[in-house]
């Protein structure tokens, strides 16, 4: 198991390379360009001039997140071998400079949702990302954009790239019709085309859940069960087409026994990367907030979690996922460095105690 922290670069993080190495274990980081637009092409100079970055702060980078696919290829449209070739270049270029597993996922138009962004625990103060179905009601797609958007502290949120959203209500309305079946026929287009290069330079792809776990705005999505990541992996068999099991968007639906689908996936040599998170479900139908990592604070064991993962994946790279805001800091929603760095120490002694007893 390689602890890992999600860096967004130096113009557009609050948190500091250096702040990063100083947590206890951190090896490296899971890595994100974060102002290109999906499909376009990631040069070797610009990775080059990421990676020697993060290299001088003395961790890793191994891992890289979010080069999201063109809503052209999601939706099979003619134009999308050329944002597929585009995909392959940075497959390749990536790969150039040491990179071995790249997240990603294949959810239309939405990355992930919610309804508020810091949403007070009135418990101790903090405040973290929400969701509640019933907030969602009454709005609208094109509302959810703008709150996201206006509530991000300033920050362009992975996913929610205002370029990806500039074209919204057209985007929608191409979607219509298209059933979970069409989307898997996209889906494997795209990796029969991927995972031959990715198996050639030596790199897995992590596709990430659905989050939350469930479909939204009448959009289709694939990617929230176990039986539909069996579906995704028997697309393409092959070990270079992987998963990255994000236990916070899975656990968001009560449906998926978070530590047995990492057995499953384990055990099968399918998870190449894992978010750890937790998520403590309130009152009602799809109504939950992040919680600290701790997991008397939240509804998952993350005991199990780390156990399912030493006893089936113990080389995946895992880093802590969303932390609450705490002790005043302000940054992305989600991604400060306190609560985040206070959960990479926890699942690092977990690790530590599972082990020990192991041997
Ligand atoms: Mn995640």
């Amino acid at each position: 198991m390689k602890m890992t922290f999600r860096w967004f670069g130096e113009n557009s993080d609050n948190v500091k390379l250096s702040q990063i190495k100083q947590i206890p274990g951190m090896t490296g980081l899971m890595g994100f360009l974060d102002y290109k637009a999906a499909g376009e092409v990631w040069t070797e100079e610009e990775i080059k001039d990421y990676i020697d970055k993060v290299h001088a702060a003395g961790l890793e980078c191994e891992v890289i997140e979010s080069v999201n696919v063109h809503e052209d290829i999601k939706m099979g449209l003619p134009t999308r071998d050329k944002y597929i070739d585009n995909y392959i270049t940075t497959i390749r270029n990536l790969a150039k400079y040491g990179v071995k597993v790249i997240i990603y996922n294949f959810m239309p138009v939405f990355d992930w949702l919610r309804t508020d962004l810091a949403h007070p625990i009135p418990e101790d103060g903090s405040n973290s990302l929400y969701y509640d179905e019933k907030d969602l009601g009454d709005m609208g797609p094109m509302e959810i954009v703008k709150k996201t958007a206006a509530d991000s502290n300033g920050f362009s949120l992975p996913g929610w790239e205002p370029e990806r959203l500039a074209e919204l209500e057209k985007t929608l309305e191409q979607y219509k019709g298209m059933t979970p079946d069409m989307l898997r026929e996209n889906y494997k287009y795209f990796l029969d085309r991927i995972i031959p290069v990715c198996e050639e330079v030596g790199v897995r792809m992590a596709c990430h859940p659905d989050d939350p776990a469930w479909p939204i705005f009448g959009l289709p999505r694939i990617a929230h069960t176990q039986e539909q990541f069996d579906m995704i992996c028997d697309l393409h068999d092959s070990p270079a087409n992987a998963l990255c099991i994000c236990t916070g968007s899975l656990g968001s639906n009560t449906v998926n026994d978070v530590p047995s689908v990492i057995r499953h996936f384990g055990e099968r040599g399918r998870i190449a990367a894992m978010h750890v998170r937790n998520v403590k479900f309130l009152d009602g139908y799809h109504h939950f907030r992040e919680a600290s990592h701790l997991s008397s604070e939240g509804d998952l064991d993350m005991f199990a979690i780390m156990k399912a993962i030493y006893d089936t994946c113990p080389d995946a790279y895992v880093r802590p996922d969303h932390g609450r805001m705490i002790w005043d800091e302000v940054g992305r929603p989600g991604y400060g460095l306190y609560d985040r760095a206070l959960g990479a120490t926890y699942l690092n002694g977990l690790w530590e105690a599972i082990d020990k007893m192991s041997k």
